[in-house]
């Protein structure tokens, strides 16, 4: 059974004004902290290359071009995937992909310690809206942007280890690890962009969102015996701030490292994936437990209905 040194690379806020080549670089700041922290697998956030442009919103889509990427690695990243080839560190990271036939998915990728893309996901719980919205103190609008992921939830042997990705919104829907789960997942892998406040309920403050981030990440690294890293880009970005909060949980679900600021920040924990047996043994042994002849309306079913 394999151990890791896990890294959470949480990056502080990326101005709309920053270049990839800045961006870039501060990932290969973070890839250097990481080496001599002995971390051999490294996560960034969600949509890393860029600010979180799903904020502005653009009459015609095809304007938010200039933030997705039309090949990964492509000469912007090329630099943080030699660099990880170098030092021999797996690495995940988000960005916006723009498919050869015009397609847009909200994308995070995986590579193995050889700097070789292994896995891809794209974001399936999308979250947000897809036209202007004057009652929101900002927009979220990615269902304008991209569309729902089409590669499900799958898993990868990558380092010895079972690996899975999500990506933001995502840690909030239990289907997401069960997924994960079902196919013996080790380590989720999760960047994310939250703002601090809920754009149309102000009162839900930075406290309360920490809170159900937490929340989410640590249960579902409980229900499924797993280790979970949740990965902030945080930080003022372009007069929006988002939070921090990354941490590394590990499968009984207790929080083995935090992020403390709201900037570039590395955390690590290292990881004994034997530790994952125990809970898929015991409690959440699914083939003796689990009872999905009544689970029927999980999948047959989106909306809650009220008949009663
Ligand atoms: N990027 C995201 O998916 N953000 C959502 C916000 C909208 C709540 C999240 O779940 O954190």
């Amino acid at each position: 059974m394999a151990e890791l040194v896990v890294g959470g690379a949480q990056m502080g806020p990326v101005q709309r004004a920053d270049s990839r080549a800045i961006v870039v670089a501060r990932m290969i700041a973070l890839l250097e902290r990481a080496a001599a922290a002995g971390v051999e697998m490294l996560i960034y956030p969600e949509l890393a290359l860029t600010t979180f442009f799903p904020r502005w919103y653009m009459a015609d889509p095809v304007e938010a071009d200039a933030f997705f990427e039309r090949e990964m690695p492509n000469a912007a990243t090329a630099p943080l995937f030699a660099r990880a080839r170098e030092l021999r560190i797996a690495i995940s990271f988000g960005y916006a992909e723009l498919t050869p036939e015009g397609r847009r998915f909200n994308t995070a990728i995986l590579t193995d310690r050889a700097g070789r893309i292994v896995g891809k996901y794209r974001k399936i719980h999308l979250p947000g809206h897809s036209e202007y919205d004057p009652e929101r103190s900002h927009q979220h609008l990615e269902k304008r942007y991209f569309e729902p992921g089409d590669l499900g939830f799958p898993v990868w042997r990558n380092a010895g280890v079972v690996m899975g990705m999500a990506i933001c919104n995502d840690r909030r829907w239990p289907e997401t690890y069960r997924c994960l789960g079902l196919q013996g997942v080790e380590l989720v892998v999760i960047g994310y962009n939250t703002p601090s406040v809920n754009s149309l309920k102000g009162s839900e403050g930075l406290e309360r969102r920490m809170f159900h981030s937490d929340l989410s990440l640590q249960a579902g690294a409980y229900q499924n015996a797993t280790y979970v890293v949740g990965v902030a880009k945080a930080g003022i970005e372009d007069g929006h701030r988002l939070m921090g909060g990354s941490i590394i949980v590990d499968p009984d679900g207790v929080v083995l490292a935090r992020a403390e600021t709201e900037d570039d920040e590395l955390i690590a924990a290292p990881c004994d994936f034997a530790a994952c047996a125990f809970g898929k043994s015991t409690i959440f042994d699914f083939a003796r437990h689990r009872r999905p002849e009544h689970y029927g309306r999980i999948t047959a079913q989106t909306g809650a209905t009220v008949e009663v």
